[in-house]
């Protein structure tokens, strides 16, 4: 079982786009196991997008994740981390393809609506930047033996 940590940006939350995205990651029966908005500050948003902070459109992407609040989430499932980064699509919604998060609602490249991490580090991580080990909710959901077969993890 994985964790992988998910950003409504400001444009979801801007947009009333929450509750539509938080609805696809449970229609496609992933656990969300921590939950909170929060203002990114821009010294949580130089340690998050760290290996970008010299790149030339940093500025306008600190401006962006910081201009309003954000709902950060901590997604568990099996193979979650490669299964949400397909879910969102390719980076640009001008780019990532139809029925996926980004593809359906996005039309820029700076405003995708969310973040995931892409890779077991990477979530390692993003999960320590915005959480605490307290703030995580183990649990199961009553639901999980419709969801997928016993041997399957
Ligand atoms: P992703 O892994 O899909 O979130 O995308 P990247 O790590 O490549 O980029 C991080 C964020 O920077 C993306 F959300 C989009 C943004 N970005 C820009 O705003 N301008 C650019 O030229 C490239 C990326």
């Amino acid at each position: 079982m994985q964790r992988t940590l998910v950003l409504l940006k400001p444009d979801c939350v801007q947009r009333r786009l929450m509750g539509t995205v938080i609805s696809r990651f449970e229609d496609k029966g992933l656990n969300i196991v921590a939950m909170k908005m929060l203002q990114v500050t821009p010294e949580l948003s130089r340690a998050h997008y760290a290996e970008h902070v010299d790149k030339p459109f940093y500025p306008s992407l600190e401006a962006f994740i910081t201009a309003a609040p954000v709902v950060a989430m901590v997604v568990e499932g099996l193979e979650v981390i490669s299964v949400v980064r397909d879910m969102l699509g390719a980076t640009s919604g001008l780019k990532a393809a139809a029925g996926t998060i980004r593809g359906d609602y996005s039309s820029s490249r700076q405003m995708n609506l969310v973040h995931a991490s892409d890779s077991e580090a990477s979530a390692q991580r993003e999960l320590d930047l915005y959480f605490e080990p307290s703030e995580l909710c183990d649990y199961a959901p009553v639901i999980v033996p419709y969801l997928r077969a016993g041997d399957e993890g």
